[in-house]
């Protein structure tokens, strides 16, 4: 029998803009949702998770069972990619959360993986219809060998069960790469040799490389965005504190600030990673001159990679202020 959906349609709710993201932890009534097809209702009771596919024993666990393996807590950004199709356009749909649950290794090993799996295929309990495309479930997949020792079957958000719309009884959480692929509503994963053959790994999600190979949104780039001062504030001449977040796959080495509109730069401070936590960071600012000002923001991780100016889904984040007079 098909779950009931409620609603069985689109659904998104963004509460916080960059700038209302004050808190380090984003309270959960603050943490946005996204469902393609709409928010499962789903009981504990009756739940349960497959492990199968190119494993040594297939493993069913209930949420008992799942509870009883050990327990981590771990605290992560989550962002979502934005639109499927356009990686040119920034969302900045992200939040800072502490994730509680199994982590994924506990489970591959003791269903033990077969040497010639590659790929984590994962598959939510969600069916119906996403921009013309009608699945019986969503479903996303990883390379096994960036599985890293964080991924995990998390059952809590903020130290509570996770609420409906965020994935009850449970789902994947991979830190470090686009939300797209923390499955919410797990209820089954597949060890495979080959990607999956689904809408949501094929057709959607993957973005065109400069060769014409699709490259599929996994890993976060790095990013940063402003939350203060906000935008059209109104500043007098003193000192004021531009700060905001910075995250990405890899930890961010350095933020460099603006605030005329990108013609120099000057380094921020940045605090260092703790887990896959976002960094802040922070510059003291006396403005010199009245008028408008453009505020800008851009992160660099610890490969060199650096946010590009604009048409991109971590394009520079800019902030338009008035200095007065
Ligand atoms: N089963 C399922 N999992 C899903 C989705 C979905 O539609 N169905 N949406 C994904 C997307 S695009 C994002 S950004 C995150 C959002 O997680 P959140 O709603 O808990 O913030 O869930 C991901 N996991
Ligand atoms: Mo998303």
């Amino acid at each position: 029998m098909a779950i009931a959906m409620q609603p069985a349609a689109t659904y998104r709710r963004i509460p916080l803009a960059p700038h209302q993201r004050t808190e380090r932890i984003t309270p959960t009534e603050n943490c946005f949702v996204l469902a393609h097809l709409g928010v499962p209702r789903i009981a504990a009771a009756g739940w349960s998770l497959s492990v199968e596919g190119l494993v040594r024993r297939k493993l069913r666990l209930d949420l008992a069972a799942l509870k009883a393996l050990p327990q981590t807590r771990l605290e992560s950004f989550h962002q979502c990619a934005g639109a499927p199709k356009r990686p040119d356009l920034p969302m900045r749909r992200v939040m800072n959360v502490v994730w509680g649950g199994v982590l994924l290794s506990e489970v591959l090993e003791r269903a033990g993986v077969l040497p010639e799996a590659r790929f984590v295929w994962s598959y939510g309990l969600d069916h119906g219809t996403y921009e013309g495309h009608t699945v019986d479930n969503y479903a996303k997949d990883l390379p096994l060998d960036r599985v890293t020792e964080s991924v995990m079957i998390a059952t809590e958000l903020n130290g509570a069960p996770l609420p409906a719309e965020h994935g009850f009884p449970a789902r994947l959480l991979v830190p470090g790469f686009y939300g797209t692929n923390s499955v919410k509503w797990l209820d089954r994963i597949v060890l495979a040799d080959r990607r999956a053959d689904s809408p949501f790994t094929t057709a959607l999600y993957n973005d065109p490389a400069a060769d014409g190979t699709p490259l599929p949104v996994w890993a976060v780039m790095p990013e940063s965005a402003i939350v203060a001062p906000a935008p059209d504030a109104v500043l007098d001449a003193r000192e004021t504190e531009i700060w905001g977040w910075a995250w990405g796959a890899l930890p961010v080495a350095s933020v460099e600030i603006s605030t005329d509109g990108g013609i120099t730069w000057r380094a921020a401070e940045i605090e260092p990673r703790r887990a896959f936590s976002w960094q802040r960071f922070s510059l003291k600012w006396r403005p010199e001159r009245p008028g408008p000002a453009i505020i800008m923001a851009r992160a660099r991780d610890a490969s060199g990679a650096v946010q590009p100016p604009a048409d991109a889904r971590n394009a520079v984040h800019r902030v338009a202020v008035t200095v007065g007079g």
